[in-house]
């Protein structure tokens, strides 16, 4: 199973790759680690690492570029080093680049997941729990999870990062969506009512990286997931 680790900048996508490769391997799961992001070295053992072929600060020196320019050009590069990216494993974590616009939206960063995923990839996006303060914040993650899943065409499920630091109350936050009467109360409502409709909230998991917490719901998660995704064939 491919697990593409998806979501904004500093949400925790390395750190959840290095933390849960961990929690997988001490229950004896094959686990391979491979790291996506041109930009920044792996923190983990990464068995495939696209910084072996390409280096953003590299990009930016060469052809002089700054770095959002050197961030796309990194992704046309990865793009022709992609075959060098695949590899088996029960379990293969795949770490993204930081700059998630950058991938998603690149017509070579949408590439880059065509070619690495198959029937048995799913993704999961990964929210800060410190960015959320109200029912805007956070459905708005929430729709933003849509959008990817819809960008790059698999599943994706939530998973909320950081729990360590602020515990987000999950149901009270959908309570409060729909008891508001102000303006946005309708668009609220309906969009959560879209949320719900497409099922593709299904059960938004809550974990601490640095302290492994929630790995059990998230490893329960993927593996539903994958069986769903699996019955499709
Ligand atoms: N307290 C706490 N800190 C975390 C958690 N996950 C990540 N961090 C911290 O958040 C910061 C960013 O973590 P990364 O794992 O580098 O996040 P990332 O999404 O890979 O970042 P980019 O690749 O730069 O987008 C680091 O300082 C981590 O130590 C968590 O669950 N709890
Ligand atoms: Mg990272």
């Amino acid at each position: 199973m491919k697990i593409f680790v998806l979501g904004p900048a500093g949400c925790g996508k390395s750190s959840f790759v290095k933390y849960f490769s961990r929690y997988l391997s001490e229950l004896d799961l094959d686990v391979r680690c491979v790291n996506l992001d041109p930009a920044s070295n792996p923190i983990y053992d990464a068995d495939k690492d696209i910084r072996d072929f390409v280096r953003t600060e590299q990009i930016m020196k060469i052809h002089r570029l700054g770095i959002n320019g050197a961030l796309l050009k990194s992704m046309d590069e990865s793009l022709r080093y992609v075959e060098k990216m695949r590899i088996e494993g029960d379990y293969v974590l795949i770490d993204t680049p930081g700059q998630m616009e950058v991938f998603i939206y690149s017509k070579s960063g949408r590439e880059i997941i065509d070619r690495l995923a198959g029937r048995d990839s799913i993704g999961l996006f990964l929210i800060d729990s410190s960015l959320i303060d109200d029912p805007e914040s956070f459905l708005s993650v929430i729709l933003q999870n849509v959008v990817v899943s819809l960008r790059l065409s698999i599943a994706t499920a939530t998973i909320l990062t950081k729990s360590d630091i602020k515990d987000i109350d999950v149901e009270g936050m959908r309570r409060s969506i729909v008891e508001r009467k102000d303006t946005l109360a309708e668009l609220l409502e309906r969009t959560s009512d879209f949320i719900e409709y497409t099922t593709l909230s299904q059960r938004i998991v809550k974990v601490s990286n640095p302290k492994m917490e929630g790995y059990h719901d998230v490893y329960s998660l993927v593996n539903e997931m994958f069986c769903t995704c699996g019955d499709v064939s």
